[in-house]
């Protein structure tokens, strides 16, 4: 029944509706995302929660001359419905379709490209102050008045990032007129967490209307016969006091941040009536939203806490038209535990051995594998909340009182937190691991999510250790030489199922800086890193059957190098062959160039080819379909290599 979704082509097509119709597309837009997202997999809750959130916007807001900012963007699959996107939803996040997130190139009406969190408030302040700058200056475009409004929606779990308050106190000092929209569905991932998300939680058990802090205040000197004076007389503390307890939202009230709430964010007409009370202030207003996470999806809905957190992303085929859970057949031959699993419980391995042993997240418990701890350990657990530098920060603060804090960030979230690695641990010879999930290419997520750059950005960090597992049972000997190393110390590990080795009853300290040979050969010496070191096998199981036997060697550390095994692999081969998941730029193979260079051994050596990411942003798809787009197969190696091998015979025989 997508009768008026089929006759939206975009966000202009909505004024001919009114709030009833409005609301019924709402509807429409929801099943047609259950239907869509749930055969085909991709950011599922948090899409079912804004589905009246974007329909009232797009109705209020004239896009894109109105700026709607949805940060992260996990959430904006509505928006790219209602914006004329409608028929290729069923190609979000595969390899050539629409974008996982908002993408700048997709779609006018796509403001700013997001994926990592708690950005959106800062753009929508930069954007409201160039378009008064323009306006002031005189340079304003052909159909650019009046001025347009600015839109920031923001998840509750988003609102506890600090760069998000950052533009709060900013956009407060400046009276910018921005609205930001608080979309509170007391979920981040996981549930939310912190004393932002307990307040929430209190606005919405307890909404009391919309009242703002000027009403209030004027209420309080109306009081009859003259208590409002009295109280004004008793001192400013009680007035505070009786306004934190009459006017909801005084905590942005007090950073001169006008709130309107609680609305409920399921009712298009409420909604409108809010946005329009919110854009016509001169000044910063928040709108409280409450919504529900995986509305109108029973299981998630219905399923609590767990339920929602379960349907933050669906998987590929688990819902099937209307609504209904798929059903998943008879379970295959068991496969390889995740790397993120294993992970997990050697962390709880470790924390159960030495109580020092901390696991700190980001608000991704789950992704991380942290999830164990918390329910094994909890005492050894803590979720910080979407504030990747201030669990930096906090791990810093925990080594300097002993503990042994493990940062499991993802590596692109990692990037968040880099003057913190430099100046707060590093610089500090803080004993802090830093445990990277999602190194490499991720898949679906595409660029915003890439773990890209990170043996690039800490192999630059004076005392810092790098390495990177090549299967499950090295990550588990790298956690415990990484806890055991007495200073700073990162390990990466990539997105997905391991190798399948067996997993070792008991870890083993790996000596720092040393790398291991895998197979011995002649004239081509693969020089594998982390994930690297898989496919630097494939390519010489390939190479070996076009009559080249190849040595292969784990280098295990970025930093510092086995130099004594890379000099010796220089003497007795032809080629270098370094293969990495990273940018080139700055990567593991620029390492080797640097040491061989550094030691004179290249201007007389071996010939050095690196294989890893080019420099520029990847796309999103399939992992296998990224591989071969970048060149990042054994086959795709093995004929370069090959290639390289001939051209140097045949220069020696010239
Ligand atoms: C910097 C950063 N850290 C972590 C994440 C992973 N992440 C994606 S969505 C999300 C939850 C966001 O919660 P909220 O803003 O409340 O939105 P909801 O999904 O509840 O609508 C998290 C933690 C991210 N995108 N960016």
């Amino acid at each position: 029944m997508a009768d008026l979704l089929d006759r939206i082509d975009g966000p202009d097509d909505l004024r001919g509706l009114d709030e009833d119709e409005l609301q019924q597309l709402a509807q429409e837009v929801r099943e047609y995302i259950i239907d869509t997202v749930g055969e085909i997999g991709g950011h599922f809750g948090a899409n079912l929660g804004t589905c009246e959130l974007a329909v009232a916007l797009h109705s209020v807001l004239d896009s894109p001359r109105d700026k709607i900012l949805w940060d992260v963007g996990h959430q904006a699959y509505p928006h790219k419905v209602l914006t004329g996107r409608r028929d290729e939803l069923p190609t979000i996040r595969q390899y050539g379709g629409l974008a996982p997130f908002c993408s700048r190139e997709e779609s006018p009406h796509d403001i700013m490209g997001a994926g990592h969190a708690s950005t959106a408030a800062s753009y929508a302040v930069g954007i409201k102050e160039a378009m008064r700058r323009r306006r002031e200056l005189g340079i304003t475009a052909e159909g650019d008045e009046p001025e347009g409004r600015v839109v920031a929606v923001v998840g509750d779990g988003a609102m506890t990032g600090g760069v998000n308050f950052e533009a709060l106190l900013n956009a407060g000092g400046l009276e910018t007129p921005v609205v930001i929209v608080l979309n509170d569905n007391g979920m981040s991932i996981s549930p939310n967490v912190g004393a932002l998300s307990r307040y929430f939680n209190r606005l919405r058990l307890n909404p009391r209307g919309w009242q703002a802090r000027e009403a209030v205040e004027a209420g309080l000197t109306r009081l009859p016969a003259g208590i409002g004076e009295r109280i004004e007389r008793l001192g400013p503390q009680l007035k505070e006091s009786i306004k934190a307890f009459w006017a909801p939202g005084l905590f942005f009230e007090e950073l001169d941040v006008a709130y309107v709430g609680v609305i409920d964010g399921h009712d298009v007409k409420a909604i409108r009536r809010a946005m329009n009370q919110a854009l016509g202030a001169n000044r910063p207003v928040v709108v409280h939203v409450k919504t529900v996470k995986g509305k109108g999806f029973a299981p998630a809905e219905e399923g609590g806490l767990e339920g929602m957190e379960k349907w933050h992303a669906a998987k590929p085929g688990s819902v099937e038209k209307g609504g209904r859970l798929a059903d998943k057949g008879a379970p295959g031959a068991p496969t390889p535990p995740q790397y993120t699993e294993v992970f997990g419980q050697a962390l709880v391995d470790e924390a159960r051995a030495d109580p020092r042993v901390i696991g700190i997240t980001a608000a991704m418990a789950g992704g991380t594998g942290l999830s164990v701890l918390c329910k094994e350990l909890p005492d050894n657990y803590y979720d910080v909340g979407i504030a990747e530098q201030h669990a930096v920060l906090f791990a810093a603060g925990l080594a300097l009182e002993g503990m042994k804090p493990v940062c499991a960030i993802y590596s692109t979230f990692l990037q968040r937190a880099y003057d913190q690695i430099i100046h707060d641990v590093c610089l500090q010879k803080l004993d802090v691991v830093f445990a990277m999930d999602r190194a490499g290419l991720v898949g679906d997520d595409g660029p915003t999510h890439h773990g890209s750059y990170d043996i690039s950005y800490l192999r630059a960090i004076p005392n810092m250790v790098v390495m990177a597992p090549r299967d499950e049972a090295m990550l588990v000997h790298m956690l415990r030489s990484a806890i055991a190393h007495d200073g700073p110390a990162a390990l990466r590990y990539p997105r997905g199922t391991a190798v399948g080795v067996p997993l070792p009853t008991r870890p083993s300290e790996i000596r720092i800086g040393t790398g291991e040979t895998l197979a011995k050969g002649e004239r081509v010496a693969f020089v594998g890193y982390g994930a690297g070191v898989q496919i630097a096998l494939g390519a010489a199981a390939v190479l070996r059957e076009r009559g080249v036997n190849p040595t292969v060697c784990d280098a295990r550390f970025a930093k510092p190098l086995d130099r004594e095994l890379l000099h010796s692999l220089a003497a007795s081969h032809e080629l270098l062959v370094t293969v990495e998941e990273n940018v080139l730029a700055g990567g593991f193979g620029s390492a080797v160039l640097e040491q061989l260079s550094d030691s004179g051994t290249l201007a007389a050596g071996p010939g050095v080819l690196r294989f890893g990411l080019p420099d520029r942003y990847v796309t999103h798809g399939k992992p296998a379909l990224l591989h071969e787009e970048v060149g990042l197969t054994p086959e795709r190696i093995a004929e370069r290599v090959a290639a390289a091998l001939d051209r140097r015979e045949s220069i020696r025989s010239a």
